[in-house]
């Protein structure tokens, strides 16, 4: 079993004993759940190799979830969780977040009206019972409507960060099988979209039967849609795949065609047309003649259209084909331009992992630099640092820096950010650290010019370095908050405040759209990935390829500077 099925066991189990009013032990199983879903070994190769002591070394296992994931592993089940949702309404807790209502309201809805499927919700609510809910109203019952009405919008849309590992590792298994002379992920997923609708992928191939065997006969293939000789469908889990085979002098066509956008590519045959030029998945042709211009490469097709090579993070249609013409394109990010990461947490809050832990994991990845931003008082459940031991944490801080003179290990906070836009730690303890990092984490409802003004309020206070995942949303679950972005960027800019990209695939919070506006305006930003445990460094990744459909070059993100020029720019 794969470690994100096996987090989804303890993910549930933090749920309902959530519903249940059950203290401290929720945010136990989730914090285990969350090292285990992002753990860069597998947790079964683990227990293999060292048993259960090996296990009890992740962070945040102890015995008794230790104990379980050795169950889960041996018989696929979980008897205390069978137990568990013997009383509790199950589909309602996998989606409760999409409400705003939360388990426990879910919990009461349930034992109070018997309601335990997402329909029969959806009919309570029409029918006006929640109301009848000791403590719920009408406004529950329009947030149900709303909430059930987005989810079906979304339904078969999946993260980027779920769907991108499975089709490496698809790709990766059929360069394995041989045979393949080119292959190339397309679609969407090329594209980097937040969200992804299927997996397509180009080959190839003097042997196309053989590959599509090896693809339909990959271990991970639940069901084989349709085999077919140069295009075959299959159900990877949850997630549809195509993998097509075409030409080697159209495999450049081909997989401008099939990266999309749809958009970009209709404006593309327009500009094909426009020139006396026919453009298709087979290639570049002269219309009169009929003769193949182009058609092997991608950079081919783009040329023989008088444009530069386009990235396909870029194509969008939002400005991308005007440059090409003009061969004015942005350089883009690479993820190798990054040096560190300003948002980053510890045991001292919520994260699963030492200052020292961390710090060791980013010279790992080759950083020259982190920033620990853990949780501010007012975040008490997330385990919140008083001023005292903000204090503490900066003299550990600088005892581990004394360990690693290559590495720089920045002192900071992840301040909260009060409903009138004031911090909740005084201006004396916020101008000793590094780095102020400030994020909203409650009211998050205010009306538009309300939360604007609020977070502008944040960023005009001298000593806030980084607004963090500045919108709010969470992919699925959680609406953006109320915001005039233009006013947002300009105050940002105005006070040389830097905005966060948050990295973690379900928030990508500056979204693409508006990562582009900022820089439009003017505006530093910087890539965090709110690392809660050692491997969400890896979650850098999704950050860059948002900066990246958000036309950044390095010079836009702050973190791809040194150390000392960063220390420099908050000094401001
Ligand atoms: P997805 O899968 O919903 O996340 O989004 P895509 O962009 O991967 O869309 P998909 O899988 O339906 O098709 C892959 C690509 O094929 C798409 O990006 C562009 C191209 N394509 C598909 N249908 C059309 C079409 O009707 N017109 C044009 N010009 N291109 C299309
Ligand atoms: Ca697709
Ligand atoms: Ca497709």
């Amino acid at each position: 079993m794969k470690n994100p099925e096996i987090a989804k066991f303890f993910y549930e189990i933090a749920n309902i004993l959530e519903a249940q009013d059950v203290q401290f032990k929720p945010m136990a199983y989730r914090k285990a759940a969350m090292v285990i879903e992002t753990w860069n070994a597998e947790v079964g190769e683990i227990y293999k190799e060292k048993g259960v002591k090996g296990l009890k070394e992740l962070p945040g296992v102890g015995d008794a979830i230790a104990k379980k994931t050795v169950e889960i592993l041996e018989t696929g089940k979980l008897k205390y969780l069978e137990e568990l949702r013997k009383d509790s309404p199950r589909e309602l807790l996998d989606i409760v977040s999409l409400y705003d209502i939360g388990p426990k309201t879910a919990y009461k809805i349930y034992k109070m009206l018997g309601v335990n499927t997402v329909e029969d919700l959806k009919k309570a609510a029409e029918e006006h019972k929640i109301r009848d809910v000791k403590g719920l109203g009408e406004k529950t019952e329009e947030k149900i409507i709303e909430g059930i009405k987005k989810m079906k919008e979304r339904k078969g849309r999946m993260l980027l960060g779920v769907v991108y590992p499975v089709a490496v590792d698809v790709v990766e298994s059929l360069k394995k099988s041989g045979d393949i002379e080119k292959i190339s992920i397309a679609g969407s997923l090329r594209r980097k979209k937040e969200t992804i609708g299927d997996i397509d992928i180009l080959a190839v191939s003097d042997n196309p039967e053989k590959i599509m065997s090896s693809f339909a006969g990959l271990e991970n293939v639940k069901k084989i849609l349709v085999k077919g000789r140069t295009k075959t469908s299959v159900m990877i889990g949850d997630i549809h795949a195509d993998l097509r085979v075409v030409s080697r002098g159209s495999f450049g066509s081909a997989l401008q065609y099939f990266t999309g956008s749809k958009e970009h590519n209709i404006k593309i045959r327009k500009i094909a047309s426009d020139k006396g030029m026919k453009i298709s998945e087979y290639g570049v042709f002269d219309r009169k003649t009929n003769k193949q211009i182009a058609g092997s490469t991608e950079e081919e097709v783009y040329n023989a259209l008088s444009m530069s090579y386009i990235e396909p993070e870029l194509r969008e249609d939002r400005g991308e084909i005007e440059e090409a013409m003009k061969n004015k394109l942005p350089k883009l990010i690479d993820e190798k331009d990054i040096k560190g990461d300003f948002h980053v947490h510890t045991r001292w809050s919520d994260g699963a992992n030492s200052i020292e832990e961390m710090a060791r994991a980013g010279i790992k990845k080759g950083y020259s630099f982190i920033a620990v931003a853990d949780h501010s008082k007012s975040l008490r459940v997330a385990g919140g640092l008083k001023e005292n031991d903000v204090l503490k944490q900066m003299d550990e801080i600088k005892k581990i820096n004394k360990k690693y003179p290559n590495f720089k290990i920045f002192t900071g906070t992840e301040a909260d950010i009060k409903e009138n836009g004031e911090l909740d730690f005084d201006d004396t303890l916020l101008k000793k650290l590094d780095v102020v990092v400030a994020g909203v984490h409650s009211k998050l409802k205010m009306d538009e010019k309300a939360m604007t003004e609020r977070i502008i309020n944040a960023m005009e206070n001298k000593n806030v370095d980084i607004i963090a995942h500045p919108t709010g949303r969470v992919i699925g679950k959680r609406e953006p908050y109320r915001l005039n972005m233009e006013k947002i960027f300009e105050a940002a800019f105005q006070n040389k405040t830097c905005l966060e990209i948050n990295a973690l695939p379900d928030r990508l919070d500056l979204n693409d759209v508006h990562i582009k506006m900022a820089k439009e305006k003017g505006v530093k930003l910087c890539i965090n990935t709110d690392a809660h445990n050692l491997s969400h460094f890896d979650m850098m990744k999704y950050g860059v390829f948002n900066a990246r459909r958000g036309w950044l070059t390095k010079n836009d993100v702050l973190n791809t500077y040194p150390a000392d020029d960063i220390a420099y720019f908050f000094a401001k």
